[in-house]
């Protein structure tokens, strides 16, 4: 049996805070429409439909000028829904896929000309088997040439048997949701030490979202705010930001979207800060032609 999900706020608040020009959503979803990009049979859970005009209308309301779409268990490898939205987006828009082990060679190509700049492996019980440690090495292996890297999503604590592992990895590594520690426990659990021993190595990245998976009090994520804030200010360069909408798996309390973007203002209340996490870093990450021609500027 498959979980039904709550469907995402329909009308979320325009939030306070003004983004910089060209502020980035690097982890959101684009899901179905069923009818048009049917879900995966071996899914845990069956999201609302969630589809690119939607997604592109909630972006418009936040002051969001580019979107990083990240593929979700729900699509399983099928990742069609995910490169129809990146072709429509006008070049704004970037994508994140899930891949098996056996893909070939000609559909990595694909993938990278549909905008595709990294694959994502899951260890979560709640979206049913892990990733098998064989095949995130040899497709570790095979994506490094591509220039991409991998997006890790786990507990926190998965992470002591996990580190080792992706210690070994020769790509650049993005841990999703702050490594989802449980945020009642405070910053100095062991939990998110391990993941800030992990982030000295410059290879690994981390995205100061998911404060509404991590909090156990609820908006406005008081408990879950300042692990978001002590990462932005240790690594100010490997640090991005998402919204993920729809908020697949939110129980009660879903996300109001315009208060996501507010909290901001605590994450990074530094313009600078701000800048790299919304617009500099994702730019190196998904869109790093552009990234180099600045730098060479
Ligand atoms: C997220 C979080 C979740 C879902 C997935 O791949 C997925 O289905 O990532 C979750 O249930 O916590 O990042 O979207």
């Amino acid at each position: 049996m498959f979980s039904e999900n709550l469907p995402f706020q329909s009308n979320p608040s325009t939030p306070a805070l003004k983004l910089p020009a060209g502020a980035c959503d690097a982890h959101c979803h684009v899901f179905g429409p069923a009818k048009d990009f049917p879900f995966a049979p071996e899914r845990t859970y069956t999201p609302v439909d969630a589809p690119w005009e939607t997604l592109a209308a909630l972006h418009d309301r936040l002051g969001i000028a580019r979107t990083v779409l990240v593929q979700a268990s729900c699509h399983g490898t099928d990742n069609t829904a995910m490169l129809d939205a990146i072709a429509r987006s006008g070049g704004t828009c970037r994508g994140v896929g899930m891949v098996a082990r056996e893909v070939t060679d000609a559909e990595l190509q694909h993938l990278h000309d549909g905008g595709v700049r990294g694959i994502r492996f899951n260890f979560v019980t709640h979206l049913g088997k892990d990733a098998d440690v064989g095949a995130v090495q040899e497709l570790a292996a095979r994506i490094a040439p591509l220039g991409w890297h991998a997006v890790v999503h786990f507990e926190a604590d998965r992470l002591e048997t996990l580190a080792p592992i992706l210690k070994t990895l020769p790509v650049p590594m993005v841990i999703d949701h702050m490594g989802r520690p449980d945020a009642s426990r405070g910053v100095t659990q062991p939990a998110f030490g391990m993941l800030l021993d992990l982030m000295a190595d410059e290879r690994f990245w981390v995205k100061v979202c998911g404060a509404e998976r991590i909090t156990r009090t609820g908006p406005p994520y008081d408990d879950a705010v300042h692990f978001a804030r002590e990462l932005v200010t240790r690594f100010e360069d490997r640090v991005l930001w998402g919204t993920d909408w729809p908020h697949p798996n939110i129980k009660k309390d879903m996300p109001d979207d315009g208060a996501l973007v507010d909290l901001l203002a605590r994450i990074a209340p530094e313009p600078a800060l701000l800048q790299k996490l919304l617009v500099r870093n994702p730019t190196r990450l998904y869109w790093p032609e552009k990234f180099q021609a600045r730098s060479n500027r």
